[in-house]
């Protein structure tokens, strides 16, 4: 692949804001020192995991955050996104891990961006009935509020959720993911609960006196097999899953065609909570998703088997390159999915920021990575030209880290870490993305 990275990246606006991603599970370790977490059960059961492995040290972050926030700073981000373990803050001492990280941070100029829920559900609370349980959505407000009373006074931003579309489908509908449930369609109060849950947490933080809130969405445009109706149909209801099944409901109020009486409950007066105002919205963007009508059996996608029963096929996107992990890679996506919801939403969008985007390479000489990197920054750029008002840039993922059923043999870091040694060696992408922020100084 020829490597047009070497020219800088074109110039954003003042005062956008530059950072990389992590979260609890995938990084921090030292188990022994909170409450088991559904991934921590759902590690334990073999089979789950493609290498076996577990997160019980991961990057040992935990222990070692000291060395960790000095690679933040060194990198020269703004903004650090990082996720707060629900299972930690339940145990002894927990909340103190992360007021030392952002202390960390503060001290070292970096601003702190945490997200409140990475999937990480506490064991208890999933022996409650988990996400579809009601009042789990009211646990997780409460929650919200402690960690908001603790840390308030240091945060930057706050996102509630991370990616509840996934958390749906691959933890609740498919079960490759914790809690491993294989409910497909009934798995759609976790939908709701999860946007519930989002609501009241945005109550709960305004209440404590917090400001600059957001969510972590997943979306990339969907593309249809053919034009044959049956694959547009079939697209269309992906894309009503992925793209607005849990941005509607948060910018608008309303559950798009059909889903709302789906939905368990008083919906409408859950509608109310839900479309609290936040005032930026988070996405998370990796690759367009090729959707046709399904094809009457059982498939695997990307390590996923998607049941028969499903209204629509994944397929594969052929003539782009793909990562390690077989994600295509085309940046214009990114631009199309701006435009599209800046189209969509107008003026109920607040303005976006892109809270992960990155690709799974081996090695430490990363050219891919960079190319990358590079091609999405410049897709980005080109949104903002077409209007859309999109203020910070985060790379997932600052580590190399416990890639959920994929365990390790993901590595999706700007930073390699050695899983022997947990030695971090910055990859060659680190000091590339180093010198395009500093170009924008
Ligand atoms: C995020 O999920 C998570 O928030 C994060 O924890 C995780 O480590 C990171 O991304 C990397 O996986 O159709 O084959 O091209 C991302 C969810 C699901 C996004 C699959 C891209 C398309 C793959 N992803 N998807 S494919």
């Amino acid at each position: 692949m020829a490597n047009t990275a070497t020219n800088p990246i074109p110039q954003f606006p003042a005062g956008f804001l530059w950072g990389v991603s992590t979260s609890a599970h995938q990084i921090e370790g030292a188990a022994d020192k909170r409450a088991p977490s559904v991934w921590d059960a759902f590690t334990a059961e073999p089979g789950h995991i493609k290498d076996n492995s577990t997160a019980a040290v991961a990057c040992d972050h935990y222990h070692r955050y000291p060395e960790d926030v000095a690679l933040l700073r060194d990198l020269g981000v703004d903004a650090y996104r990082f996720s707060i373990s629900w299972p930690r803050v339940n145990s002894p001492g927990g909340l103190d891990f992360y007021d030392r990280l952002v202390d960390e941070l503060t001290a070292a100029g970096v601003r702190a961006v945490p997200t409140l829920f990475h999937w990480d559900l506490p064991v208890s609370v999933e022996e409650a009935g988990g996400w579809l349980n009601r009042d789990t959505a009211e646990r997780f407000a409460e929650y919200a509020a402690l960690v908001a009373d603790r840390l308030g006074d240091r945060i930057s931003k706050w996102i509630t959720l991370n990616e509840p579309a996934e958390h749906t489908l691959l933890g609740h509908a498919l079960g490759a993911h914790a809690p491993g449930k294989q409910l497909l369609f009934d798995a759609l109060p976790v939908a709701h609960h999860q946007l519930l849950g989002h609501g009241l947490a945005v109550r709960a933080l305004r209440a404590a006196g917090v400001t600059d809130i957001g969510i972590a969405n997943s979306h990339g445009p969907t593309w249809p097999a053919s034009q044959e109706p049956e694959d547009l149909e079939a697209a269309a209801f992906y894309d009503l899953l992925l793209n607005r099944l849990f941005a509607d409901p948060v910018l608008t109020g309303q559950y798009p065609e059909g889903l709302g009486e789906l939905m368990p409950g008083d919906v409408e007066a859950d509608l109310k909570v839900i479309a609290e105002p936040i005032d930026w919205y988070g996405i998370n963007y990796y690759a367009p998703t090729r959707v046709g009508a399904p094809q009457g059996s059982e498939i695997e996608f990307g390590g996923l088997t998607m049941p028969a029963e499903l209204p629509f096929s994944v397929r594969e996107i052929d003539g782009y390159p793909v990562t390690d992990f077989g994600w295509p890679v085309v940046p214009h996506a990114l631009t199309e999915l701006l435009v599209d919801f800046h189209k969509r939403y107008g003026d109920r969008l607040p303005p976006i920021v892109i809270t992960e985007n990155g690709c799974s390479y081996e090695g430490l000489d990363d050219q891919d990575r960079i190319t990358y990197l590079d091609g999405h920054l410049r897709a980005l750029h080109r949104a903002l030209e077409q209007g859309v008002d999109v203020r910070g840039y985060f790379v997932w993922s600052l580590l190399d880290n416990f890639e959920w059923a994929e365990g390790y043999a993901r590595r999706f870091g700007l930073v390699h870490v050695d899983f022997k040694t947990l030695t971090r060696t910055p990859k060659a992408s680190y000091a590339w993305l180093r010198a395009a922020i500093q170009s924008q100084r």
